[in-house]
This record gives structure tokens, sequence and C-alpha cells, in this order.
């Protein structure tokens, strides 16, 4: 876990941190849950807010209060809250200020302001105090207040958040100044620079003696299950770790940091048919109780067999889509109506899977896949590892940036590692991550990619316990010819466009072939892993209706599925489809966007597009275990 003592060099955007008092802790990256031992206290809502537009932020110390009354909601992205195109668009400081109350009962407990995601990096002040800097937009910190807190009174909170980017950000792209002199962010990536406090903010109360982090790992042996597990805690007091089943009744309890439990005749987690344990964890003084926490827990396997993968021993299809948390009005802030919505529309169309592009999703969402069954590819923010403001474009032009040669590398790489250390701390006892995806679309045409990826994917094998399969989503560049880092998958992703980007209209003719070519080329290198489709789509404009068919009508989407639906059906290779993408989203404003990506199958307002219906009539007939 980094604490950024030191802002990024290297063309990173510079917050301006003041460095007298930045508190280093281990972070917890522990789901803030209230129990006996803990509190809790959200802090959505109205919070006072300002765009920093000539950075003097620091100078006329704002940690001590910020300026104008101005109010939004946190959580959400503050940019489409306005009638003003300079504010969406703004990029650069902006602050974000709210009174907490912290009770008095909790002076022997430790108190963290919980931010679950600050976009893209920002430092939190509390009572005028620097407490913490943090990089990364998508990943949750703590800032520990203890030491500046006002008991039973209310505490001023500010927040100064930055949405720059750069070549050491993830997500990567480059920020200029206009000749009018305002910044303005280009991304390298095809969705909108959205930002602020997107996600839930929460005030959260652990006792002096605390639980750090637990960690699982399932075995199987017949109809018995074996949890392997460790806890962390900032003491030596003696723990438990209690399972209970999903009726609540008692399962088996198990004593010490680490061991393992046995579960008999466990009851196993499935695809779209979930089970999950209750694992209660205490550390104990005699009969007393000092800390208390408790996660939702399912068993299970997730291994590759040749190019199979094997849920608790027996074949999985991947079915579902790339999605992205993107709505109206609050952007990517943290939407649990639309979270809702999501998962019962993926129900409806037969969908088993998604893969969070290109960045880690809430921490509900993941949840709710839990809950609900649904197969997760668990992505990094390292999107945009490609040199263009039309990565979409370039990525199938043969185009080659050398992204790995830059003098800016090493940086950009710290941040990754540490991104990725986060996420697995993070999402490692979820059932339905089964695989991590390390990369999207990088340019991996030249040698000097090989030494990065080959220390990324290092390191995700060493801090997984599970020792999930690791990919990256690799564009059409990365070729079975010139593709120098497939070899570190331990299965193909694929994001490709025969029939849209290359070979599209009347020549659609042609994708086939070419898709066929691909693919057998690939084959004939000897690769023996799952093949999964991360991309493949077109756009089409929500009522656009052509026959014959042309671009952007539902007819042209339509025989364009049907090419992707026989190839799919013939290679056995191929274990897994995820279309491209599940909803209409927004990126930047360009001739090759229509006020967003329109490759949505449901619109952005969640309603089903004409191909919604051949999915739900294509998923709904395919078995789980498809080509088993
Ligand atoms: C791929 C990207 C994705 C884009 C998609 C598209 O991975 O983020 O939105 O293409 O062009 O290049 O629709």
């Amino acid at each position: 876990m980094k604490i950024r003592q030191q802002p990024g060099r290297n063309g990173s955007p510079r917050l301006k941190i003041n460095r007298r008092r930045v508190v280093a802790m281990k972070q917890s990256m522990l789901y803030p849950r209230g129990s006996a031992a803990r509190r809790v206290v959200d802090l959505g809502g109205m919070w006072k807010f300002c765009l920093d537009w000539d950075g003097k932020g620091d100078t006329e110390g704002w940690k001590d209060g910020i300026p104008g009354n101005e109010k939004i909601p946190v959580p959400a992205s503050f940019n489409d809250f306005y009638t003003d195109k300079d504010i969406r668009e703004f990029a650069g400081d902006f602050w974000y200020e709210t009174e907490v109350f912290v009770p008095g009962e909790w002076k022997d407990m430790h108190v963290d302001l919980r931010f679950a995601a600050l976009t893209h990096r920002g430092t939190v002040y509390a009572n005028g105090q620097e407490i913490i800097s943090h990089e990364g937009g998508f990943l949750p910190f703590s800032a520990r207040i203890d030491d500046v807190v006002r008991w039973n009174e209310k505490n001023l909170v500010v927040v100064k958040g930055n949405n720059e980017l750069s070549f050491t950000s993830l997500p990567a792209g480059i920020t200029q100044t206009l000749k009018s002199g305002k910044k303005m962010v280009r991304p390298f990536f095809d969705f909108f620079n959205y930002a602020g406090i997107q996600r839930p903010v929460k005030l959260v109360a652990v006792p002096k003696e605390y639980i750090e982090d637990f960690t699982v790992n399932h075995r199987l042996d017949g109809a018995d299950a074996y949890v392997d597990y460790q806890m962390e805690t900032t003491g030596e007091h003696p723990v438990t770790v209690e399972v209970f089943d999903e009726s609540g009744s008692f399962v088996t309890k198990a004593e010490g940091k680490a061991g393992t439990i046995t579960i008999p005749n466990a009851r196993l987690w499935e695809v779209r048919d979930a089970y999950l344990y209750r694992f209660v964890l205490k550390i104990m003084d005699g009969d007393a109780v000092l800390d208390e926490y408790e996660e939702e827990i399912g068993i299970r396997t997730f291994e590759i067999k040749g190019n199979s993968f094997l849920l608790n021993g027996h074949p999985v299809y991947l079915k579902g889509f790339g999605k992205h948390e993107d709505s109206d009005i609050v952007g990517r802030g943290y939407n649990p109506g639309v979270i809702k919505r999501d998962f019962e529309l993926m129900k409806w169309i037969g969908a088993n899977s998604f893969r969070t592009s290109h960045y880690p999703y809430s921490e509900e969402i993941y949840q709710m896949a839990d809950r609900e069954g649904f197969l997760v590819i668990d992505e990094v923010p390292a999107v945009g590892f490609f040199e263009s403001l039309v990565n979409f474009v370039d990525a199938v032009s043969g185009k080659s940036t050398n992204f790995f040669e830059r003098e800016t590398v090493p940086e950009l790489k710290k941040n990754h590692l540490a991104m990725l250390e986060d996420l697995i701390r993070r999402d490692k006892n979820h059932a339905c991550v089964i695989a991590w995806s390390l990369f999207n679309e990088p340019d991996t045409m030249s040698e000097s990619a090989v030494p990065y990826f080959a220390d990324i994917f290092a390191k995700a094998r060493e801090l997984d316990v599970q020792k999930r399969p690791r990919t990256f989503a690799m564009e059409l560049n990365s070729s079975p010819e010139k593709c120098t880092c497939y070899q570190f998958s331990d299965f193909l992703c694929f994001n490709r466009y025969y029939g849209w980007y290359l070979l599209g209209g009347y020549e659609m003719q042609d994708a086939e072939e070419a898709f066929r070519a691909e693919l057998d080329a690939w084959l004939a290198k000897g690769v023996d892993c799952p093949f999964v489709f991360t991309e493949y789509g077109c756009d089409n404009l929500q009522g656009e209706y052509k026959l014959p068919s042309v671009q952007w009508s539902a007819e042209y989407e339509l025989e364009y599925l049907k090419i992707y639906e026989r190839v799919f059906d013939s290679y056995d290779c191929i274990k897994g489809e995820q279309v491209w993408n599940f909803a209409d989203f927004q990126t930047v404003e360009g001739i090759m966007r229509v006020n967003g990506n329109k490759k949505g199958i449901f619109t952005r307002q969640r309603q089903p597009k004409t191909a919604a219906y051949y999915f739900k009539n294509r998923w709904e007939k395919l078995p789980v275990d498809y080509k088993g």
C-alpha cells in the first residue's frame, strides 16, 4: 500500500502536498462494516465544493475551509451536474469540504475517514491538518484522524482532489493547456474522465486492537471443503473464526491466526447458483470480544486445464459483457439503483459473467456478483498504455507507439504495482472474482514491453493466495505475429472488431475469413489455453433501422453478431464471449463518437436495444458447460 509522501516525478501531475504531516499507517482493505466492536457512519450527502481554477487553494489555505457556498452530492462525479462546459471539462484540483461529528464515546478507538474512491488522486485534511495523500482513483484508502480529532464535536474535513492524466497515471493520457489558458485532459482511452469523490465516504471507528486483514483459499475433497485462512490483527490476543450457513446455523469454529477450516458436505458457490457462508472473526481477551468483523464467503475453486475453465472441477463457458460504471447525471459515481438494474438485466438476458473494464469497480458490485453467482474478470486501471487519442482506431492500424520505452515507465510501473496490490488485497476473497486482467489493450508490439509485463504478472501471482489465472485484453495489433507478451497470460483475452473498425460496411463479407485466419494463426503457434472474446461489437444508434443494412443500424449489428456466433461456435478453444458493451456510455466528444460510445446492448438508461433480444435468445440456450 502506498502512501504518497512524495508527489510523482516525470510528468505525473503534481499535487502540491504539504509534507509536514503525512501519517504512515498500514491500510486495511476490509469493507467497512459495523459490529459489536466497530462503528460505521456513512458521510454521503451534500458537501461544499469548489474548483481551483487558478491553482491557489494551497497558498490561500483552503485546507482550513474552502471558499463559497457551492454544494454537490457525495458520492458522484462532479462533471455532469452543471450546465457550464468549462466545469464538465475541468482539469486540475477540485476541493470538497464537510463537517463530521465524532462521538465522544469513541475516544478509545481508532477513527478513520474511509474513501472508497477519490478520482484520480487527492489529499485529505482534518481540522486543518494534512492526513494522507493517495494516488489512484478506483481503490479505497483511509485517513486516520486519531491525532487531530475533536471528540464529541464537529470536525472539519477538507479534500483536495485532482483529475489530471499523464504518462504515469492509471489510466494514462495527457493534460494540456489550450491557448485560452484553460486546461483539458486528453485520455488515451475511450471513456469520459469522470472525477470527484465517486464512491462512498465513511467514518469508521475500530478498536485499538483490530482485525486488519483476512484471506481465504479453498480446496475440495469429495463432498468436503477445506478453507485455508489467515488473519492479520494489530495485536497478540487470540482470535477465532466461526462459520455459519445461510440459514444462520453454526457450522464450525477455528482458533488461531492461520489454519484450515473443514466444512463437511459443503454447499459450493456455483454459477448463477450462489451460496455464501458467513465467517465471523473475533479477537478475544478471555470472554471479552475486543474486535469482531464478518464477511460472506462463497466456497469454490477455479482453475484452467488445457483450454477449459473449471469451476469446482466442472467446465464453465462465459457469457456476458465488458461493462463500465457510467450513468446519467452522476457519471461514474456510485449508483446503487443502476447497479441493481444492471444485475437484473444481466439475469434477464442470460449472462453469467462480466469484466470490470477498465478499472476496479465499487465494492458493492462484487458483493452483488457473489450473491448472484456471476463470474468476474477483475481489471486494474492499466488502460491507455498505447499512446493514442483514438486508441480504438489505432488499435487496428498496426501502429506501434513504443509505450514502454518512455522515461516515465518506472514511475508508471510503481503506480501499477501499488494498485495491483490494493486490488488483490481488496478483492481476493470474492468467489465471483475468477481472474485478474492486468492491462487493457497495451502496446505489446515491441520487446520493451516484456520486462514490464514479467514484473506485473509475477506480482499478481505472488500476491494472490488463490493463484487465480492472469490475463490482459489484447487489441488487434497484439497479433500472433507481433505480440511480445501473450505468453504471460494464463488465458488469452481478445478485443476484436472485424466488421467494424476493420473490414466494415460492405467489406464485412470478408471479415469472417480474416477473423478465422487470425485464430488459426494463434492455434498454429501451439497456444493451448482458453480464449475469451472480452470485446467485440459495433455501434448502434438506438432507433436506427435500415434495410439493406448500413453501419450504425440494428440490421448491421445483427449481421455482424452472426459472424461472431459462427466463429465462436466453431472453435473449441473459445470459452467465453463478453460483448462490448453492456450499455451505451459517455466518452470524450469527437467525430467518432455520437455523444458517447453506442456499442451498448442496452441504452445508457438501461433499456434493451434490438441486439439485446438476439443475445437473450442465444445465451438462454447455451448451457453453462457449453463445449465442456
Ligand atoms: C477498445 C477499448 C474500449 C473501447 C472499444 C470501442 O478497449 O475501451 O470503448 O474499443 O472502440 O479499443 O468501442
